[in-house]
Formats: structure tokens, sequence, C-alpha cells
């Protein structure tokens, strides 16, 4: 009786002892089926690694460790710990003897259904114009209706007041950025396209949800109307529509400076880069609302139709913050990838031949842009321009050829590239940029389209590779989306979450990331470390723990890609 009793009183201990950031396992879970690797960063002598039922600490998986592998990245001597033999599902942690016990994770079909729920439904918190309420689920989460006052900045040509109308707050600002909707917009919408059947099935609890609508399309309209009230009568679209100047860290309603609608300063006021990504993505709108909302996909579809005629008629206008404005510029220096995004959805939703005739007479000037390293941006929508003719059946043989192949060459490169990462990501090591979880999770989104035109489970597992980084297989066993994982970020740079009275920072969000260049005071005070260590997890931190609407969306689409 003793010996059990003591057994017992050692097992409640040894469940009680605090995770180790030096075990690192992805927070939210793995798939059954698919490869389980938890990552060791510490020096040790031991040999063996456990898995254990969180419920009662019961083993349930013994594994080898990996020979230590030295990673320039972060710095760490880092162990791999498979265990993707062990497939039943549950909650479980990992035991080294001597280091300690990871944070718990799930294994599980649905393992990345609650991350999916939380990342999209993210998107409603952002929304502007409307008051918003999290619910019972995070009480206390909510703003009002904001930024009501609208007029137009002397910069667009025109004056005076101008209603303001939904779209999502870009990022830890209030502004609303054409180009960065461009491409994010476009994501979330080709998630529907690609993964609808799987999306559809989960309600995202927001107003209009049990409509009739799938509920990922029910968020992306709020954004596709704001849009569509930044495009002139001439078929231009307006830059921005932002504050002049950033407002402090108060509630959206609170934000009293007024939202201005900004263009470039002279004629034709509006710009090239935002007026092609509007007509890219109202093109796929067109194609999607169709059977839910035929008038909405019509209005989008004629919409893109003058946003093109525009487009074509001033093909090189950049946008540069007139004088007196200093929010984001989203400053793109060359528009001819948006342009060939535009030709190529104009194309597969209408099938018209002159759109098709600018793809053909552009695509293999772009093709450099779809490559292994560096995937599409806020500023490099040149993939999503090749891909949407190939996922669009096009019939040009030796265009689709060319971008296959272009796909499976970076796609292979980039698989092979993460599994031999210490971290198993995809970052090279000049990729810890501004934003840089938004290029991981860009990676994640590019091996899945890839997987799309080549079926491949190397692509599918480098994808999951980057899934578990973000979700903290780290060197710092952090989540970098917050209220997923038990050991998540806590500070982000979202005006929101820094203003309102709740310790937790607004669920869902992914943070910006490691950043190697030290771009906010900060960051300027920080030692040198390698580039994925380049982070604060800090409100002051923009240039390192921002949020941001493009940074999410590739996180929506990855993780509907893994959907049940
Ligand atoms: O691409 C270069 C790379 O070649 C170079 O080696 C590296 C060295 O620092 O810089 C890379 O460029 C960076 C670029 O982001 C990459 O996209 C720039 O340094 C960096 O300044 C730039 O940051 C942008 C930032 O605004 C400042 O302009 C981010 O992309 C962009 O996401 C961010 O967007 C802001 C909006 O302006 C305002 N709202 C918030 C939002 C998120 O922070
Ligand atoms: O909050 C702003 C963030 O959205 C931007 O990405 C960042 C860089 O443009 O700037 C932030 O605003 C800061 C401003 O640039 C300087 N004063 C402090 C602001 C943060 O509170
Ligand atoms: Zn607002």
């Amino acid at each position: 009786m003793r010996s059990i009793f003591a057994f017992a009183l050692f097992a409640a201990a040894a469940i009680a002892a605090p995770p180790v950031v030096d075990i690192k396992v992805d927070q939210a879970g793995y798939l059954p089926g698919h490869a389980k690797v938890a990552l060791l960063a510490a020096a040790t002598d031991a040999r063996e690694f456990t898995v254990h039922r969180a419920s009662d600490g019961k083993t349930v998986f013994r594994g080898k460790l990996a020979a230590a592998q030295t990673d320039a990245d972060s710095g760490d001597k880092v162990q791999a710990a498979d265990f993707t033999k062990f497939n039943k599902s549950g909650r479980y942690y990992l035991n080294v003897a001597g280091v300690g016990r990871s944070w718990e994770f799930t294994i599980g079909a649905d393992a990345f259904v609650r991350s999916y729920y939380l990342a999209t439904r993210s998107f409603y918190g952002h929304r502007c114009g409307i008051a918003v309420d999290l619910g019972p689920e995070f009480p206390g989460f909510q703003h009002d209706v904001c930024h009501q006052v609208g007029a137009w900045h002397e910069s667009s040509g025109k004056s005076g007041n101008r209603i303001s109308a939904k779209g999502w707050h870009d990022a830890g600002d209030y502004g609303r950025y054409v180009v960065n909707s461009g491409l994010t917009t476009g994501t979330m919408l080709w998630a529907y396209e690609l993964f609808g059947t799987r999306v559809s099935k989960v309600k995202l609890n927001i107003p209009e949800t049990g409509n009739g609508t799938p509920d990922l399309l029910n968020e992306i309209r709020w954004n596709l109307e704001w849009m569509l009230s930044m495009q002139d009568s001439d078929g231009g679209v307006f830059h921005k529509q932002t504050s002049a100047k950033f407002c402090g860290f108060v509630m959206p309603e609170k934000d009293e400076l007024p939202s201005v609608v900004i263009g470039t300063g002279k004629d034709p006021f509006k710009s090239t880069c935002a007026t092609a990504d509007f007509a890219a993505v109202m093109a796929i709108a067109a194609r999607v609302y169709k059977p839910f909302d035929p008038a909405f996909a019509e209005q989008c579809a004629k919409a893109a139709r003058a946003a093109w005629t525009w487009a074509e008629a001033h093909p090189t206008v950049l946008f540069n913050n007139p004088a007196g404005v200093s929010t984001g510029a989203y400053g793109d220096r060359n528009c001819a990838d948006e342009m060939l995004w535009a030709a190529a959805e104009l194309w597969r939703t209408t099938g018209e031949a002159a759109y098709e005739a600018h793809f053909l007479a552009h695509w293999a000037e772009m093709r450099p842009l779809l490559r292994a390293v560096g995937p599409m941006s806020w500023a490099n929508v040149a993939p999503m321009g090749l891909w949407a003719y190939v996922l669009g059946k096009g019939l040009n043989a030796e265009a689709v050829a060319a971008i296959r192949e272009d796909s499976i060459k970076a796609a292979d490169e980039i698989a092979a590239r993460t599994a031999a990462h210490g971290y198993r990501q995809s970052l090279t090591a000049k990729d810890f940029i501004w934003g840089s979880n938004g290029v991981v999770a860009n990676y994640g989104v590019q091996l899945l389209v890839a997987n799309e035109l080549k079926a491949n489970p190397a692509y599918v597992s480098a994808a999951l590779d980057n899934l578990h980084y973000l979700l903290g297989r780290n060197p710092f066993s952090l989540s970098y989306v917050s209220a997923v994982g038990a050991n998540a970020y806590q500070h982000p740079h979202h005006r929101p979450s820094g203003a309102d009275t709740n310790a937790a920072p607004w669920p869902g969000l992914l943070s910006g990331g490691p950043n190697r260049a030290k771009q906010d005071p900060v960051m300027k005070k920080m030692e040198d470390r390698p580039p994925m260590r380049m982070f604060l997890d800090d409100q002051e931190s923009y240039a390192s723990n921002e949020v941001a609407i493009n940074w999410n969306a590739p996180l929506v689409f990855l993780l509907a890609g893994v959907l049940p």
C-alpha cells in the first residue's frame, strides 16, 4: 500500500512540474498519420524521451533522441524527438529525464480546428465601423462603432466629408490599406476556393453566422465592401484610408483622428498597385460569391473590369505618402506583378481573351518571382498570378508547363531545406525581416499550392513543419498566435490589446516575429542575437511584435489546409 501511495504522489508531482522552454512542441498539436517531432535544445546526456498521457502521466511512447545538430539561425544545438509512429488521439506531453517536460499538445485529426477558428475570427475583431464583441467565450473583448468620421484628404483631389465604410483595421494601427488588403483578401478567398468543404464546417460565431453563406466568406465580405468603397467613378482605386498620423494606444472608438481617403497628391490620384490588387481580388470574389449572392458577385465583376481598364491606362502610378501623412505606405515600387495577378484572375473568371493576352505577354518575365527563397508578400503577388492561370486550367501549354515546373522546383527546394533545418522551418537567414512569421506562413501557403499542382506528401509535411514552428516549436517555446497553446506570447503591438482592460491580448493574432534589422526603438536597445532570436514580446516592438492582417491570412490558409 505504502509504495503505491508513494508512486501516486510521485506521479502527481511529475504532472505538476512546470514545462521547460528547452523542450519545444507545437502547443496546438499534431495530426495522426503525419510526422510528429518535438525538438530539444539542452545540454544533456539523455538518450531517450517519453510521451505521456496528460490526464494521468501514463507513458504511452518511448523514443530515442536524434544526434544534436547545430543551428546557426538560433545558435541552438537541437535534437529531434520523433514520435511519428504514435497516432492515438488525445492530450499529451513529452518528458526528457533530467531536462523536464514539455507543454501539452493534442494528437488528433481536429488538432488545428480551434486555431483555425481563432485565427479566422480575429478578422472579425479587426472590423471597422461596427461594434464588435467576442462574446461569452472572451468576455470583455469588445469595441464600439469606430471611424465614422470620413473625409477626403487633399491628396485625393477631392474635398469634403465622405462616409467611411467597413473594412478591417490593418494591424496594430487602425489604418485600412488597399495594397495590403489585396494579398490578404485574395489569400483568404483562395483558402475558400481550395478548401471550401473543410472551412465551411467551421462556424465563426460572427453576426452573419447562419445566413446560408459560409462564415469565411461572410467575414471576407466585410473587407470587400470597404475595398469597393475605395473605387473612384473612373475605375481607379485610392491607395488607403487612414488618419494622417498614427493615433495613440486607444480603443478604436476613442480614435478621434478623422479617417481620410488618401491619394497620390496629383492626377490621376489613384495608384496602380492598389487598383490592380483590387481588380484581382474582385475578380476572385465574382467567382466565389456567385452561388451565394449573384448580385454581389456581379457588382464585384463590374468593379474588377473597371479597375483593370484604369490600371491598363495608368500602369506605373506609384504611391508615396503625401506631405503631412505618416501612416504606412505599402509603397511598392513595381506594379507589373499586381497587373499579372489581375489579368490572370479576370481571365479565370470571365474567360475573355484580352485578359489572357496580357497574361501571356507577361508571365515569362515574372517567373523569377516564383522562387525557393522569398515567397509572395504584399509587394510580390507574381506567384498568385502565375498560379491563378494554372489553377484556372489555362490552355497555353508552354506557360502551364513552365509554371508547374517552377512551382515544383521551388517547393522541392523549400521542403528539403525545411527538413534539414535544425528548427524545421523554411526561412533562410535573410528571411528574418519585419513580419517574418508571415513569411513562414506564406512558405506554408506556397507549399500547399504546389501540392495542388502536384501532390507530394513532402510539401504537406514541410507546410505542417512551418505551422509547428509558429505554434511553439521555436527557440522561445512560444506560440506566436495569441490564445493558442499554453505558452502564447502576451504583448502584441496592437492598439485594442494595449488599450482595453483585459490582461490577455485579443485572441488568434499572429505576431510579426523575429526581425534581424532593429527597426524600432526597443529593438535598437537589444544586443545582437542570431536572427531567429531577434524578437521581443513587448508592446513597444512594432518591428517584431505587431500583428497584421497580411500575416494572419496565410496562417488562416495554412490552417484551412489541414482541417479535417
Ligand atoms: O526586403 C528587404 C530585404 O531585402 C532586406 O534585406 C531587409 C533588411 O532590413 O529589409 C527588407 O525590407 C523590409 C520590408 O518590410 C520587407 O517587406 C524593410 O526593411 C521593412 O522596413 C519593411 O517593413 C514594412 C513596415 O510596414 C515598414 O514600412 C513591412 O513590410 C510592413 O508589413 C509594415 O506594415 C505596417 C504598415 O506600414 C502600417 N500598419 C502596420 C503594418 C505592420 O507593421
Ligand atoms: O503603431 C504603428 C505601427 O502600426 C507601425 O507599423 C509602426 C511603423 O510605421 O509605427 C507605429 O506607430 C509608432 C510611430 O511610428 C512612432 N511613434 C510611436 C508609434 C507607436 O506607438
Ligand atoms: Zn475603425
